[in-house]
């Protein structure tokens, strides 16, 4: 294996660690900026194998990224499920909230084959452009975590806190309970269709996992997630799993221990050092300089990415950002910490 990223993965302290960056395909970047003005709105872009083949592969090109992640979003799995979902400019996605039995009843009667055929072709286009050009960088596929995906579809798009999903996962325990097992079904049969149509690792974005109270958290992030990784480890067993549960704190350790996952991603607040005492040596951590030290560069950046170098030396582990990149970052910064990683 030569992949550095499936040598991480794999539990190997590859050194200096193999990079790459959270939204690295995205607006900070003007090639992608022409891209996503031809293709209109973002939904368009994420089902056109053409165009999200191309920004997939941008990155890849101007920085030398370890990894691709395919382009797409958490919030395609809602959308082949039926719900309807748009990007607002400036605003953030949009989607007719998820109120009850009815409409939760309508989404499970949807196949998701068709819906997600396009997103199928970028997976196979992506890999077999990487092998000739990119030989030495892994394909990431992706889903949002069960927990996170409810987020947006019972709120209806982006909220500070979520208010009304943790409402319904108080007072409406069984409806809720079936729309996660909804969800988790439906994420593992799209994760192994990505993972049959060539991508060679999987990530969970469990971005808002860390609003739930403890119990909460075991019920509805670390349960799915533990069957979502075995049903696909029993498959494909050799296929790494990165975790995500953006905000985890205390319940990190806990987290990695009972799901399973193979690598665990360190949001912008987690100490490097600690989180490495809490998590057994065989698993990969990847993370977590803040996406604003990135965006102000000089010392901010040198400082900070250092730091987190120095505490993860002699581990399993893969550089990248606490959280996804800004839109305002000038690209150099990125080319400038890549860098720095490969000097490390
Ligand atoms: O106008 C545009 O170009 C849209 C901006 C954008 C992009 C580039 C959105 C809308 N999604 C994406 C791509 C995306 N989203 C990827 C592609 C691969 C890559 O990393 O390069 C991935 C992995 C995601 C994942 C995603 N989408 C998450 C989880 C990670 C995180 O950032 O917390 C979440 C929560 C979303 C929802 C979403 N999609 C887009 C926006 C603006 C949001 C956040 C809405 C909010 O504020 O809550």
């Amino acid at each position: 294996m030569t992949k550095l990223l499936l040598r991480a993965l794999a539990g190997e302290a590859v050194w200096p660690p193999p990079v790459w960056l959270m939204r690295q395909a995205g607006r900070y970047l003007p090639e992608y900026r022409a891209v996503r003005a031809q293709a209109g709105d973002f939904v368009s872009l994420c089902t056109n194998p053409e165009l999200a083949t191309e920004v997939t592969l941008q990155p890849l090109r101007r920085f030398g990224m370890d990894a691709a992640i395919l382009f797409s979003d958490i919030l395609m799995l809602p959308w082949a499920l039926g719900q309807d979902l748009r990007f607002k400019a400036g605003e953030g996605p949009v989607l007719s909230p998820l109120h009850g039995w009815a409409d939760l009843e309508r989404l499970a009667q949807r196949r998701l084959p068709q819906a997600i055929a396009p997103i199928l072709e970028t997976v196979g286009r992506v890999r077999a452009a990487m092998e000739g050009a990119m030989g030495d960088a892994a394909l990431i596929g992706f889903a949002g975590g069960p927990f996170t995906v409810a987020c947006y579809m019972v709120e209806g798009g982006g909220s500070k806190d979520f208010a009304a999903v943790r409402g319904m996962a108080f007072q409406q325990p069984v409806l809720f309970r079936r729309l996660m097992d909804l969800l988790t079904e439906s994420t593992i049969a799209f994760l192994a269709a990505q993972i049959a149509a060539g991508v060679e690792a999987v990530m969970l974005f469990d971005s808002w996992a860390g609003i739930l109270s403890p119990s909460l958290f075991r019920a509805h992030v670390i349960a799915p997630t533990r069957r979502i990784v075995t049903d696909l480890r029993a498959r494909h067993p050799k296929l790494p799993v990165i975790g995500f549960p953006r905000l985890a704190g205390l319940l990190l350790g806990e987290y990695a221990r009972d799901t399973g996952v193979q690598a665990v991603g360190l949001d912008t607040a987690a100490d490097p050092s600690v989180a490495r005492a809490m998590l057994a040596d065989g698993i990969a951590l990847q993370g977590n300089l803040d996406p604003l030290a990135l965006l102000v560069g000089g010392a901010a950046l040198r400082e900070e990415t250092a730091g987190i170098l120095s505490a993860m030396r002699g581990r399993p582990f893969i550089f990248n950002l606490g959280h996804g990149i800004m839109p305002g970052t000038p690209p150099e910064h990125v080319a400038e910490l890549v860098r720095m990683v490969r000097a490390a």
